[in-house]
């Protein structure tokens, strides 16, 4: 048959009428998605893998859904994996990624490709609540009585409540999309992360008001009893106290999906815990016998109840994609003196890996990662796929039939298919980062450490290897995770190709 233009037209027109209730159903179907984020938390820090402090609600999870063993954040720190997190490129590859002070301007602008940005663009309703760490506002010093902006209003979430950097960084304040929450115009605030302001009390000369002493750093200004990175004066009433952060942060998040319940929402909820300080609410403190750092997991868990609890109530689990992942490794004693290290028992954060949080070695950046899905992924699987949250970008923009361009998200690959489960194998490699951007390099079974002449303690006090070694690393994770042997000089010409392909990807 031969077909004429005109009539060649008519059949597309006949075809695409007829798919557009495919298409309205297709997006209508695509599930919600909460991302939990937490802080600091480890491989074994939640009893599915391993943990010994009871953390059900967490391992619910697990058991509807899909548990993954090599899954990673790009980073040993927040800044840098949240970064990459969200805008699906690499972190090192844009200077002044690092950790960021309390006071950096916003990091990802307006404009970038960004994880948020995809899913708006796919008509979800976008929400970030909780740790930010990724700056605010456009130029330095921030007025932090004014608006705000850009942030992630800009970026695309539609809303947001954050904790502006750390809970040990100040100004300890929420911000409601660009403004500090109850703040009195008669008392405004002051931010210095040079100076003390007003002669405000402060960690170092007044340790007499502290109920958490500090250990290494976090000695400026005092704000509920407990000296911070940084220094502030005003915004008393703004004050939050850190005992309420967890509760605060799933009103916000029940209150979201409650009002997006009749369209898809994609929420990322970046809770505070178990980040330094580590101060439970009342009731549970004291509930593990591990002090402070045991009861915050315990208190994690019982926000990741309470988002379940909701969407039970409100029949949406089904509709719903649940990821549950950490922004770095485990950190034992990360600034205050809370017992982390003295009360542990038989809990072991880092499970069978070397390094902890700021490391190369693996307990850096190999951190839990379950998804849930129920009714699509089965229950009680577990996946050895390789995967990195640089991914999410990418794979969601799959799911949600979204276009990116190969110039944007760089690093981002689609792996939605290991995402659900319906495929084993995830990424070929991946990049990890740790501090003062020292690179590794994982590729299937075997994983390269750049040579690095940095010390081979973490230099501030939290007893944490760095990996770092002026010789070039290779092992084999499979049959060493825990990265004893160097197989370097045994294996020459590996370490030379893993040497080459790291340097392709970086210079990509
Ligand atoms: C370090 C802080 C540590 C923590 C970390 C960032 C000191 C001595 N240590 O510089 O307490 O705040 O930065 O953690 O100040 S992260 O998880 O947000 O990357
Ligand atoms: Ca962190």
């Amino acid at each position: 048959m031969k077909i004429n233009f005109k009539s060649g037209i008519y059949f597309l027109v006949f075809i695409s009428l007829g798919l557009i209730p495919f298409i309205a159903k297709s997006q209508s179907n695509n599930p919600n998605i909460i991302l939990i984020y937490t802080d600091d938390l480890g491989y074994g820090d939640i009893s599915s893998y391993g943990g010994e402090i009871p953390t059900p609600h967490i391992d619910n999870l697990a058991k509807n859904g899909l548990k993954f063993s090599n899954a990673y954040a790009t980073a040993a720190t927040c800044t840098p994996s949240r970064y990459a997190m969200l805008t699906g490129e690499y972190a090192w590859r844009k200077k002044g990624t690092g950790v960021a002070p309390g006071d950096a301007t916003s990091l990802i602008l307006p404009g970038r490709t960004t994880l948020p940005g995809v899913l708006q663009q796919a008509g979800y309703k976008t929400a970030a609540i909780g740790k930010w760490h990724l700056g605010l506002g456009k130029e330095a010093p921030i007025n932090w009585n004014k608006e705000i902006k850009p942030g992630p209003l800009e970026i695309g979430f539609d809303y947001a409540y954050l904790l502006p950097a750390t809970g040990d960084r100040v100004p300890t304040v929420f911000l409601e999309n660009h403004r500090i929450v109850n703040l009195d115009p008669e008392d405004p605030i002051s931010v210095s992360y040079r100076k003390n302001i007003n002669d405000k009390p402060t960690g170092s000369k007044n340790p007499e008001q502290l109920k958490m002493m500090y250990s290494h750093g976090h000695d400026q200004s005092i704000t509920n009893g407990i000296s911070r990175i940084g220094y502030m004066s005003g915004g008393e009433k703004a004050l939050w106290r850190d005992e309420d952060i967890a509760d605060v942060l799933i009103k916000k998040s029940t209150g979201f999906i409650e009002e997006n319940s009749n369209s898809p929402f994609f929420l990322y909820l970046s809770t505070h815990d178990i980040h330094v300080p580590r101060v439970p609410h009342e009731r549970f403190a004291g509930t593990t016998g591990k002090g402070p750092r045991g009861d915050v997991i315990v208190q994690l868990d019982y926000t990741v109840g309470a988002i379940q609890k909701k969407l039970q109530e409100l029949n949406l689990e089904e509709n719903t994609l649940i990821i549950f992942t950490s922004d770095n490794g485990p950190v034992l004693d990360d600034g205050y003196v809370d017992g982390a290290a003295e009360r542990l028992g038989d809990h072991n954060p880092f499970s069978k890996f070397r390094g902890g949080k700021y490391s190369s070695f693996e307990a850096g950046t190999r951190v839990p990662f379950i998804v849930q899905w129920k009714g699509k992924i089965k229950p009680n699987q577990e996946s050895t796929a390789l995967m990195s949250q640089v991914d999410f970008l990418r794979s969601f923009a799959t799911m949600t039939g979204q276009h990116v361009a190969k110039n944007k998200a760089i690093d981002s690959q689609n792996q939605w298919k290991a995402l659900i489960g319906e495929e084993k194998d995830g990424r070929e490699s991946l990049i990890q980062q740790a501090i003062r951007n020292v690179l590794s390099y994982v590729e299937g079974d075997y994983k390269y450490i750049e040579p690095n002449s940095g010390p081979l303690m973490v230099p501030w006090g939290v007893d944490i290897e760095t990996g770092f070694n002026k010789e070039p690393q290779l092992y084999n994770l499979k049959k060493d995770p825990g990265e004893t042997e160097n197989l370097a000089i045994k294996m020459p010409e590996k370490t030379k190709k893993m040497k080459e392909e790291l340097k392709n990807i970086r210079n990509a």
